[in-house]
């Protein structure tokens, strides 16, 4: 069976997962592209043979859909992701689940109700190589009790419409996503400290970089880097410190190269050049679980959710500095393993 694919946005990472169903992904086809800039959905949709569409809920609704992509801004997110639901059809959303805890909590509600996992949310990193391989070591015991996390989530430039709260709600919900992940547990505090000196490289609205401190339920303490206008790529590094142990994602290139210069080694530009793999295998992940015709697995809404729980103690710890507590509500049956 191939699953045809109906996907949304045409912007820098819609049109990067398109190559990829193009090219990587087996078991699926776009056969739908949809985007509020008619002129582009025309252009892509002629270079990719699918048909094209304006409005995504008509799109979502159309037979030529079996399955829904969505790569649109977060605010369009939540009835993009409702009107998947309606229609019965499984979804895949880029990050965030929605700009707002209130709205995630919406989709809960609506995917309870359908009583089956609906959404596989895009927190890539999940899927990364080097993160699985940090997974590993921590739950298979040899680190010993872990104390300490370091982070730091490096992009070589933002663009001029990012936000000084784009630090929380857009860049530093993968490190919290991640966190959870590789622990196993929830985030219970957030405090974003604003370090004195800022880059001259950052637009006057931005504090960069920022430091982020997170509590776990146990009491792992992590800090995250996020510099976001670092200059010389894009450079994501994981350090967790256990009692008997220590590990930590490696430089990701296969070679580096000796030469007049030294020793040097390619640094990653871009999220899309970093975690090429990342994407790669979440997405086939999400093919392979429509054509088994299996409950959606993988990042959750309530992932996503709770991500949203974490960036609303974030931004209030932004505007007065103090450390905030995350409260979070009873995990729904649905979301336990
Ligand atoms: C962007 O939206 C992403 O998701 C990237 O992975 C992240 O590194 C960047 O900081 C965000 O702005």
């Amino acid at each position: 069976m191939t699953v045809k694919i109906g996907l949304i946005g045409l912007g820098m990472i819609g049109r990067d997962h398109l190559k990829r169903f193009h090219n990587v992904i087996s078991g699926a086809q776009v056969t739908a592209v949809c985007d509020i800039n008619r002129e582009a959905t025309d252009a892509v949709a002629t270079e990719y043979g699918a048909s094209a569409f304006y409005d995504a809920v008509e799109m979502i609704n159309s037979e030529l859909v079996d399955a829904v992509f969505i790569c649109t801004i977060g605010p369009a997110h939540k009835t993009q992701i409702l009107a998947a639901f309606t229609a019965g059809k499984p979804v895949f959303c880029e990050k965030p689940l929605t700009p707002t805890a209130d709205e995630s909590k919406e989709i809960i509600d609506a995917e309870v109700k359908a009583g089956k996992r609906l959404l596989q949310l895009g927190f890539m990193r999940r899927f990364d190589p080097g993160y699985q391989a940090l997974k590993q070591s921590i739950d298979g015991g040899e680190l010993g009790d872990i104390l300490l996390i370091h982070c730091a989530h490096r992009n070589p430039s933002v663009p001029d419409s990012y936000t000084l709260e784009m630090a929380i709600n857009d860049s530093a919900t993968h490190e919290i996503d991640i966190i959870r992940y590789l622990l196993n547990e929830n985030i219970t505090s957030v405090r974003v400290d604003k370090p004195l000196k800022k880059t001259s490289r950052a637009l006057i609205h931005l504090q960069d970089p920022l430091i982020v401190i997170f509590e776990t339920e146990s009491g792992v303490r992590i800090d995250d880097e996020l510099f976001v206008n670092c200059h010389y790529g894009y450079d994501i590094r994981c350090e967790v410190i256990g009692e008997n142990a220590i590990v930590a994602l490696t430089e990701q290139q296969l070679v580096s190269k000796r030469s007049l210069n030294g020793n040097a080694q390619h640094i990653s530009q871009s999220c899309m050049e970093r975690f090429t793999t990342a994407y790669d295998r979440e997405v086939q992940h999400f093919i392979d679980s429509v054509r088994g015709g299996l409950e959606m697995s993988g990042p959750s809404s309530w992932d996503g959710y709770v991500v949203a729980l974490v960036c609303d103690a974030g931004l209030a710890s932004l505007k007065d500095g103090k450390k905030h507590d995350v409260l979070l509500p009873q995990q729904p049956a649905l979301y336990r393993f």
